[in-house]
């Protein structure tokens, strides 16, 4: 069994370098992070990433959605801003180049996909555009479903910097493999799968596996049970998309990303009456608070 060279924790040698913050900074300053997600009855999904994206200390955040969800996720996340998306949404908001973002108005620093999109209507459509779009990207949740339909689109990405964040049933329909043998070998099965398709995998779970395209391995010890909740990944894709954002470097971002959702869970139990009932919400002030202790 290979072993993985990293423990991810604030006491480790690993360090993570967040860009300086001017004091005389504007929201231009820190990123426009792009969420495309949500669908009907998940709304709730992209507006929890976006919610964290914010903690994480985002200048901008751009929630499209499906037009009737649209009032949902703008009253669920009002700092964000919401662009309808056609239900049957083509994906034709996106630059195939980059450049302005004509129908969007901007041009986004980095795209989240997936929290709450669905696999019908113009999902499809829309991560095939999106694998050749040269933007940073994380993808999540029915991004990852989509992908699996159509494996030959994650070979012919030009994302210069991809984080995949399955949960272990997602990962099954990804690599092929049960999830009872993903579990059973979580470093080896995942260490593999970055490597071959070159992306950063993040598998979920107690003990998320982050592996590198350059095969590298590390474990988060941070996290417990209280995250066994909806929404609890959707909040992490806000986490490291929210980072990334910034300027944070891919590694960076992905690694404190992980690294403080999992401790921001530990926290809310500490003060907040345990792990168990816990809502994915409760995280949103504790990712602030660690994330100004960086
Ligand atoms: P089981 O049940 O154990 O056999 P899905 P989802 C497995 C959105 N959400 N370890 C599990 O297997 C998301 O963003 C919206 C092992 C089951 O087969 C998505 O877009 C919310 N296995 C969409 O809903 C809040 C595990 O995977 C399958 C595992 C669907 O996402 C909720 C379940 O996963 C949600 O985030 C683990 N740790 N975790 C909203 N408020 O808008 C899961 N499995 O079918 O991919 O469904 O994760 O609920
Ligand atoms: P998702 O399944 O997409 O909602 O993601 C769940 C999130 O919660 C991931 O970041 C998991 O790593 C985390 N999580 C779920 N259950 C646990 C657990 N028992 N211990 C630690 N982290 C967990
Ligand atoms: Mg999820």
């Amino acid at each position: 069994l290979e072993r993985p060279e990293h423990t991810v924790s604030l006491n480790s040698p690993a360090r993570w370098h967040p860009p300086a913050r001017s004091p005389a900074s504007h929201k231009g300053n820190h990123g426009h992070l792009l969420i495309l997600g949500g669908s009907r009855g998940k709304g709730g999904a992209p507006a929890l990433a976006a919610m964290a994206a914010q903690r994480m200390g985002s200048g901008l955040i751009t929630c499209a959605v499906p037009r009737s969800v649209q009032p949902q996720v703008a009253s669920l996340c009002p700092e964000a801003m919401t662009f309808a998306m056609d239900e049957e949404s083509d994906g034709g908001i996106l630059p195939e180049h980059r450049g302005p973002c004509k129908q969007l108005g901007f041009n986004p620093s980095v795209v989240a996909v997936g929290p709450g999109l669905g696999t019908g209507g113009g999902a499809a459509e829309l991560i095939a555009q999106l694998m050749i779009t040269p933007l940073p990207m994380v993808m999540d949740a029915d991004a990852l479903n989509l992908l699996a339909l159509q494996p030959g689109l994650l070979r012919a990405h030009r994302a210069p910097e991809l984080v995949l964040t399955p949960h272990p049933g997602e990962f099954s329909r990804l690599c092929g493999h049960r999830v009872e043998e993903i579990q059973a070998d979580r470093v080896t099965i995942a260490r593999n799968f970055a490597r071959s398709w070159r992306v950063w995998l993040v598998l979920k779970g107690a003990g998320t596996v982050i592996a590198s395209p350059d095969n590298r391995v590390w474990i988060n010890p941070t996290g417990n049970h209280g995250l066994a909740t909806g929404g609890s990944g959707d909040l992490l894709t806000g986490c490291i998309a929210g980072l990334m954002a910034q300027g944070w470097s891919l590694q960076d971002a992905t690694l404190a990303g992980v690294w403080m959702h999992g401790r921001a869970a530990e926290l809310s139990a500490a003060e907040q009456g345990g792990a168990a009932g816990m809502q994915s919400r409760d995280l949103l002030p504790y990712l602030r608070r660690l994330r100004n202790q960086l």
